[in-house]
C-alpha cells in the first residue's frame, strides 16, 4: 500500500478539531501524583492467600473456624523472589477475603491468624520481605465479610475502619489498597461507607492508591487479561462510582469463570464523542487483574493450568503495553511457598519482559511536538530486524494521541506500514513484524492538541 504522510494531527488531524475548549478540557484531566507513580511501576504480583488455600476453596462460607487455617509457616522471601524474578515491582496481599479470616492478628475479631496454628503475623512477614526485595506492598480487604456479626449494620463500617487503621499504621508503606466489587447474591444489602474509607486512606498512607471500588486506580471489567483496544485514562466521572463496579464484579462463587469470559464492559470508555456528553471527567487508568492459574486461590487440581511463560507475556504486552497496569496473581500453596510451576513461570516471563527491552536500536525523547514536525524519522545505523516499538507520552500533559500509525523504511524501496494504533497513554507497545530495515517514521494522525510524547524506541 502506498504510505502517506500528508495527513497528520499538524495537518487536518483526521478531521478532528485540534484546539478548541472542549480539547482544552479533555487535556486539562491529568494524573495525580500517585497515579504517576502507578505509571511508572506497572506491574504487581497478586497474592491471593488465606483460609481458602487451607480449606481448598475460591469461596469461603465465614463458618470456618481459626483451626482450619492449618498452615503453619510461609517463606514470603520465596514470594518476593519470584516477584523479582518476574520484573514485579509489588505484592498486594488479601489480608482478609470474603471469608473474613484475617491474616494479621487484628484486635476487634477473633477470627485470625492469632488463634489458628499459624500463630504468626502473615501481613508483617509479607510487608517486610516486601521491603528488603526492594518491592512496594499493598493490601487487598474485603469489604465484604460472610463472619463478621456486624456485617449488614452501621458498626460494620466502624470495624472496617478500625481492621483499615490497623494494616495502615502497623506495616510501613503501603502502596495500593485494594477494594473488591464482589459480594455473594445473598449476602446483607448493606452501604459501605466509601467516602469514610477513603479519607481514612487519605489520611494514613497519602500516597497510597485506592483501586477497583476506589477513585485511583480502574478494573478493566473482566478477570481473563483483556482489554479494550483503546485503553482511556480520561474517562467519564460516574466509572469511579464503587457501586457501579460492584455491579459487574462476581456475586457468586461459580461466577468466576464467567468473570474470566466477560468482555470489558462497555468498549468505548473515551472517546471525544462519549465524553463530549459527559459534564465531569476523571483520570482512571485501568489495571488488569488476571490469574496465573484457573481461580484465585491455589488447589491442587487446578495445578495443570498454570499459564505459560508465553501466554503470560502476551497478557504482559495486551495490559501493560496497552496503558494499563498489570495485577498478576500468583498463589501461594498450602505448603505457604509459590509452587514450581508458578515459580518457572514468573522466571521465564521475568526473561522474556528483560529480552523485550535488551537490544534497542534507538530510543529518543521528544517533548511537545510542533506543528511543523509533521512525522518523526528514526534513522538506524544499519538494517534491523524491529521486534518492538514502545512509545510514551508524557501523561503530565494528559492523554492526547487518538491515532498513529509506524511504518518501516525498507532499503531500496519506499515505507511499509507495520503497525497502526490508536490511544498511547503511559506506555504503547507495538509487536512490529517485517523484514530487515533502515530506519522507521512514526506519524501521528490525530490528537488532542499538540502530542506530548515521553519517548519512542525501536527494539530488536
Ligand atoms: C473477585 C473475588 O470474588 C475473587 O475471589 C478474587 O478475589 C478477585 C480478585 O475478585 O471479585
Amino acid at each position: 500500500m502506498k504510505a502517506s504522510f500528508e495527513k497528520n494531527w499538524a495537518n487536518g488531524n483526521c478531521g478532528a478539531e485540534l484546539d478548541s475548549p472542549e480539547v482544552e478540557r479533555l487535556i486539562s484531566v491529568t494524573p495525580s501524583q500517585n497515579q504517576l507513580r502507578l505509571a511508572s511501576k506497572p506491574f504487581y504480583l497478586f497474592v491471593h492467600f488465606g483460609m481458602n488455600t487451607a480449606t481448598h476453596r475460591e469461596w469461603g462460607v465465614g463458618t470456618e473456624k481459626p483451626s482450619d487455617f492449618k498452615i503453619k509457616k510461609i517463606n514470603a522471601d520465596q514470594w518476593a523472589r519470584c516477584a523479582r524474578s518476574a520484573g514485579a515491582t509489588g505484592i498486594i496481599l488479601t489480608c482478609k477475603h470474603h471469608d473474613g479470616f484475617c491474616l494479621w492478628p487484628s484486635r476487634h475479631t477473633d477470627f485470625s491468624v492469632k488463634n489458628s496454628p499459624f500463630k504468626g503475623d502473615i501481613v508483617e512477614q509479607v510487608s517486610s520481605a516486601c521491603r528488603k526485595a526492594g518491592l512496594d506492598f499493598g493490601v487487598y480487604l474485603s469489604p465484604w465479610d460472610m463472619h463478621e456479626p456486624t456485617y449488614g449494620t452501621d458498626a460494620y463500617n466502624d470495624y472496617f475502619c478500625a481492621q483499615l487503621t490497623e494494616l495502615l499504621t502497623g506495616y510501613g508503606a503501603v502502596s495500593e489498597v485494594w477494594f473488591d466489587g464482589a459480594k455473594g447474591a445473598d449476602a446483607k444489602a448493606f452501604e459501605y461507607d466509601w467516602q469514610r474509607y477513603y479519607e481514612l486512606i487519605r489520611k494514613l498512607q497519602p500516597q497510597a492508591n485506592i483501586a477497583v471500588c476506589g477513585p485511583d486506580i480502574r478494573w478493566v471489567g473482566n478477570e481473563g487479561g483483556k482489554t479494550r483496544k483503546s485503553e482511556f485514562s480520561v474517562v467519564p466521572a460516574y466509572l469511579k462510582m464503587a457501586e457501579t463496579v460492584s455491579e459487574n464484579s462476581q456475586h457468586s462463587e461459580s461466577d468466576s469463570a464467567n468473570m474470566k469470559k466477560k468482555t470489558s464492559t462497555d468498549e468505548d470508555l473515551g472517546s471525544r464523542a462519549l465524553l463530549s456528553g459527559c459534564k465531569e471527567l476523571c483520570w482512571y487508568p485501568a489495571e488488569v487483574d488476571v490469574s496465573v492459574r484457573r481461580g484465585w486461590f491455589y488447589s491442587k487440581k487446578t495445578n495443570l493450568t498454570v499459564k505459560s511463560a508465553r501466554k503470560l507475556f502476551k497478557i504482559y504486552l495486551n495490559s501493560v503495553g496497552n496503558n494499563c497496569t498489570l495485577l498478576l496473581n500468583v498463589p501461594p500453596n498450602d505448603k505457604g511457598v509459590v509452587g514450581f510451576r508458578e515459580a518457572s513461570a514468573l522466571r521465564r516471563l521475568g526473561k522474556r519482559i528483560e529480552r523485550l527491552y535488551a537490544n534497542p536500536v534507538i530510543v529518543e525523547k521528544f517533548g511537545m511536538l510542533k506543528n511543523t514536525d509533521g512525522c518523526l524519522d528514526f534513522e538506524f545505523d544499519s538494517p534491523k530486524k524491529i521486534k518492538y516499538a514502545v512509545l510514551k507520552e508524557d501523561i503530565r500533559f494528559s492523554q492526547r494521541v487518538e491515532k498513529f500509525d509506524i511504518y518501516l523504511k525498507k532499503e531500496n524501496a519506499g515505507y511499509s506500514r507495520a503497525f497502526s494504533g490508536t490511544v498511547i497513554g503511559s506506555c504503547k507497545i507495538a509487536p512490529i513484524r517485517g523484514g530487515k530495515c533502515t530506519g522507521a517514521r512514526v506519524v501521528i494522525r490525530q490528537s488532542r492538541s499538540a502530542p506530548v510524547i515521553k519517548e519512542i524506541g525501536f527494539y530488536e
